[in-house]
């Protein structure tokens, strides 16, 4: 179906102006419409949801709706009260002319219409200590709002997400295939790489055993916390919006904790080559920890706070190993443009690993003084 025909189906005031391609997730399809009328322009972020990476877009589609429902209660009760030193934002779904949530096209892809948060801006790459401030800030206060949905109204949207030993087992899966052992065989980087995986299988299931013990519990978490997932003020420079709100569910935060950590102290990026810039940046660290904890340090446990550092070693690991075994499998799951960047990016997120184990000694005390 044509992307016009498609986006009129949703309920936007005006007529549409520009319809072209948004942002760079690596998993679904973005597109920003710009509608205009005499006196206004409205702005609206058009998506298709990745059938092939969520099993099931419709439970995408109602989770959405419940997250949604319930943040914006809260966020306008706090507005009311003056709660807050700024208005915090999240999207909203724009229904369909005909009342839906969402459109099916002839092919059985969904189709979703979201409001997009004006005047601000997702940076890469964190662009400095306020910049990662805010980045901790928003987290914190985005896990406040969540903390007290119903967890038994989300549906699982991603089975196995965040799970590291499941990538771990379909990792080793991978590895007796054809093109995996090809691949291994005829490239010194990804032996070094699947060695680096051998010397830390333990590491995997860090969080997993302390939440099987009873010491870590599952609340609501984002899922996809990284620095492009938050949206920050073009006026002011405060945070203003967490988006992607795909994967929330309930989890540990710690995978959010590292998961934002992984993404914002490496200020070379996720696609970066050269790999002796990627470095784990304390300082911003430091910064995004005093953020996150001026929102969310009151509910923090004291089992909560021992497995931080865990959490920041854990998740450049787990991304890194994802990346890994999906350039063994033919680049299956996050989108690319070449056939090698699925293994610069695992290279990318295990240098980052081994500067934060580097580093342990430091950053425990940093989180020890929070
Ligand atoms: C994917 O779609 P995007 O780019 O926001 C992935 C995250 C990874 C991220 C790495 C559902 O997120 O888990 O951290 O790429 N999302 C899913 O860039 O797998
Ligand atoms: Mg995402």
């Amino acid at each position: 179906m044509d992307l016009s025909i498609l986006v009129n189906k949703f309920n936007v005031k005006g007529r549409l102006v520009a319809l072209q391609p948004f942002g760079n997730g690596n998993i679904n399809d973005t597109f920003l419409a710009i509608y205009r009328n005499t006196f206004t322009e409205t702005q609206v972020v058009l998506q298709r949801v990745n059938r092939s990476v969520f099993p099931h877009p419709e439970v995408i589609m109602e989770n959405m709706h419940e997250v949604t429902r319930h943040c914006h209660e809260k966020l306008s009760a706090d507005a009311q009260e003056g709660r807050d030193d700024r208005v915090w934002q999240m999207p909203r779904i724009i229904k369909t002319k005909e009342g839906r949530d969402y459109v099916t096209d002839e092919k059985g892809e969904v189709w979703r219409v979201i409001t997009r948060i004006m005047s601000a801006h997702a940076f890469d790459v964190a662009q400095g200590p306020e910049h990662a401030l805010e980045c901790g800030a928003t987290l914190g206060h985005f896990h406040y709002l969540v903390s007290d949905m119903n967890p038994a109204a989300i549906r699982d949207p991603l089975p196995g997400f965040h799970i590291t030993s499941g990538y771990l087992a379909a990792y080793d899966r991978t590895l007796e295939t054809h093109r995996a052992k090809d691949l291994l065989g005829s490239s010194m980087e990804a032996k070094r790489l699947s060695k680096f995986i051998e010397e830390r299988r333990g590491l995997a299931l860090a969080l997993e055993t302390a939440e099987k013990n009873g010491e870590l519990r599952k609340r609501m978490f984002h899922g996809d916390p990284k620095v492009n997932n938050i949206m920050i003020d073009d006026v002011t420079g405060k945070g203003t919006a967490m988006i992607d709100l795909d994967t929330v569910s309930p989890g540990l935060i710690h995978l959010d904790f590292g998961d934002a950590l992984r993404s914002i102290c490496n200020p070379a990026g996720e696609e970066e080559t050269n790999l002796s810039k990627v470095v784990f940046d304390e300082d911003l660290c430091t910064a995004f920890c005093k953020g996150y904890m001026k929102e969310a340090g009151a509910f923090l446990t004291d089992a909560d706070r021992a497995y931080l550092y865990d959490s920041i070693r854990l998740l450049p690991f787990e991304l890194g190993l994802r990346f890994f075994q999906d350039y063994l499998a033919g680049n299956v799951y996050f989108r690319t443009t070449q056939p090698e960047q699925n293994l610069n990016r695992a290279r990318v997120q295990f240098r980052l690993c081994e500067s934060v184990e580097a580093r342990e000694r430091s950053i425990r005390d940093l989180l020890a003084k929070l």
